[in-house]
C-alpha cells in the first residue's frame, strides 16, 4: 500500500486565473501549458489504519495549513474511489526547486500526490480521471498529469466532469522550445493563487476585457504550438501574463507579486530583444520572470543575464514528461 509519483511542473502559457465554481477549481477559461522536464516533485504515500496522518515537505513536518490541504486532498481521492475514509496517510514529498515562490509548485506536487495516493490505494483510473483528481487539489495540478503541450479544457458541466487537460503536441514535437525559470526573489509568497484569483474576479474592473479576449490567445496560441511559429507563440505568451498581471494590479486592494528585481528583470529580457535575441517573457503568481526561447539562444541569454545580480539562480527547462509512478520511495 505503498507508492510513489513523481511529476513535472507546468508553466502556463495562456493561463488560468479565476473560477465560476471555486471549491471545483471548475476555471472561467480553458488555459494551455508546457511542461517543464527536470522541475519536479517526488511524492510517496503509504495507507494504514495505525498510522496518524503525517504530511513531510522537504525533510520538514509540514505546517498546520499545507498539512491540512494535503490531508482534505487525500480524503477527498478516498471519498471519491469509495475507499474507509479511516485509512491514514504518511505522506513524504520532495521538491527540486523552491515552493510557493510562484514556480507553480503546487502543479507538481498535487500530480504527484494524486497519482501516488491512487496507485497506493491499488486504484487504476485514466489520466482524464488522474487530471479531474489532481485538479481537486489545485488548478494548476490537472495540467501537469500530462507532458508536452498541454490543455485544460474549462468544460461546461456543473460538476466539472469535463473540466481536464489533454496533449496538445507531445514534447518530442518540439524540443528546441525553452523556458527560463529565473529566481529573482526566492521568499514565499504571502497571497496564494487561489486566494489571489478569487479577489480578482471579485474586484477587478478588467476582468471581462480578460474573458472578452482569452479565446483568441489560445487559439493564436494552439497555431503557434501546432506549426511551431516561436515568434506568434511568444508575442502572445508575454501579452497574455502582462493581461493577467493588470488584472492583479487593478484589485481592490492591488495585488502586486512583482518584487523590484522582478522589473529590473523585466527590462532585461526586453533589452535582450531589442539587440536581436528573440525571447519573452511570462510571469505567475510570485515575482520570478520566466522567459521562453529557443535553444540555440540559451547560452547568449543566460551569459548577458549572469552580470545581472539578481538572478540568485535559474533552471532551464525543455518539454518535459507527464506524471509518473516510479519503484524508488522516500521511505
Ligand atoms: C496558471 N496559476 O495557469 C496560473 C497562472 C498562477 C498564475 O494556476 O494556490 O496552482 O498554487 O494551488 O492552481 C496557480 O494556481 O493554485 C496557477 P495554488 P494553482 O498556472
Amino acid at each position: 500500500m505503498k507508492a510513489t509519483g513523481i511529476a513535472n511542473t507546468n508553466i502556463a502559457l495562456i493561463k488560468y486565473w479565476g473560477n465560476r465554481n471555486h471549491q471545483l477549481s471548475l476555471p472561467y477559461n480553458s488555459s494551455i501549458s508546457m511542461t517543464l522536464d527536470g522541475m519536479h516533485t517526488v511524492t510517496s504515500v503509504e495507507f494504514s489504519k495505525s498510522f496518524k496522518n503525517e504530511v513531510i515537505i522537504n525533510g520538514i513536518q509540514a505546517k498546520s495549513e499545507e498539512q491540512q490541504r494535503v490531508i482534505d486532498h487525500i480524503t477527498l481521492i478516498k471519498k471519491k474511489l469509495n475507499i474507509d475514509v479511516l485509512l491514514n496517510a504518511k505522506v513524504v514529498s520532495n521538491n527540486n526547486f523552491p515552493k510557493r515562490a510562484g514556480i507553480a509548485s503546487s502543479a507538481s506536487a498535487f500530480a504527484a500526490l494524486t497519482i501516488a495516493a491512487v496507485k497506493a490505494l491499488e486504484k487504476e483510473l485514466t489520466s482524464q480521471e488522474l487530471s479531474i483528481l489532481a485538479r481537486l487539489g489545485s488548478g494548476s495540478a490537472s495540467r501537469s498529469i500530462f507532458g508536452g503541450f498541454v490543455e485544460w479544457e474549462k468544460g461546461e458541466a456543473e460538476d466539472g466532469s469535463d473540466s481536464y487537460s489533454t496533449v496538445l503536441a507531445e514534447k518530442e514535437h518540439w524540443p528546441e522550445l525553452t523556458m527560463i525559470v529565473t529566481i529573482v526573489n526566492p521568499q514565499e509568497k504571502k497571497i496564494g493563487s487561489r486566494d489571489g484569483m478569487q479577489h480578482t474576479v471579485r474586484s477587478s474592473s478588467f476582468y471581462s476585457a480578460w474573458r472578452a479576449t482569452i479565446e483568441q490567445d489560445l487559439q493564436q496560441s494552439r497555431n503557434a504550438i501546432y506549426t511551431k511559429n516561436f515568434t506568434e507563440l511568444g508575442t502572445v505568451v508575454e501579452n497574455n501574463a502582462f493581461k493577467m498581471h493588470s488584472l492583479m494590479h487593478t484589485s481592490i486592494p492591488p495585488l502586486i507579486y512583482w518584487e523590484p528585481e522582478t522589473i529590473r528583470m523585466i527590462k532585461q529580457v526586453l533589452n535582450l530583444r531589442q539587440e536581436g535575441i528573440e525571447c519573452y517573457i511570462t510571469m505567475d503568481a510570485g515575482p520570478q520572470v520566466k522567459i521562453l526561447c529557443l535553444q540555440k539562444n540559451v547560452e547568449t541569454i543566460l551569459g548577458k543575464l549572469s552580470q545581472f545580480k539578481e538572478m540568485h539562480q535559474y533552471y532551464v527547462c525543455q518539454p518535459g514528461s507527464g506524471a509518473q509512478i516510479t519503484d524508488v520511495h522516500l521511505f
